[in-house]
């Protein structure tokens, strides 16, 4: 069972733009913005649907930097989590039902309050280089192995 998602992340000069999980899986992490992609929709169409929905924004232009496996110990699924960066957007940050959105400068990146496997892909994201990876977590939600490996 693999199931599709996306992760955008804004990035404006020396900060990116990440959003505090306010409920559900993930809770109180700052997060990129994305989910699932819809049947009949396209990967890059719900990677701005969802941006929009969690943030207010539109991007016109973005780039794919990065695809990622998650596979959850005692949990037959599998996630692809398509990872795509946007420069520029139309609108202001809002904070929405799912998100509370911040800017960071990028040394300054709240990796003790995200995701694990993000202290290991978003120093080649930031860079502009493209990734490919799997993740392996446990049912604490602790990285067991990975690989990583620029594409
Ligand atoms: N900026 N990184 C994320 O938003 C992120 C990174 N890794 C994850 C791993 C599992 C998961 F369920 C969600 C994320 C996630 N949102």
């Amino acid at each position: 069972m693999k199931k599709i998602l996306t992760l955008l992340i804004i990035q404006k000069e020396d900060k990116i733009l990440l959003g505090l999980k306010k409920h559900g899986f993930g809770m109180g992490k700052w997060n990129g913005f994305g989910g699932k992609v819809n049947k009949g929709e396209t990967i890059e169409d719900a990677a701005q649907r969802e941006l929009l929905e969690e943030s207010g924004l539109v991007v016109q232009s973005m780039e794919k930097i990065g695809v990622l496996n998650f596979v959850w110990q005692g949990n037959p699924e599998i996630w692809e989590v398509n990872i795509f960066k946007a420069h520029e957007f139309i609108g202001q940050p809002q904070e929405t039902e799912e998100m509370r959105p911040r800017w960071f400068l990028l040394k300054d990146i709240p990796f003790e309050a995200m995701w694990p496997d993000d202290k290991h892909w978003l120093p080649l994201f930031l860079e502009n280089k493209k990734f490919k990876g799997i993740f392996l977590f446990n049912q604490s939600n602790v990285i067991e192995s990975y690989n990583l490996y620029e594409s």
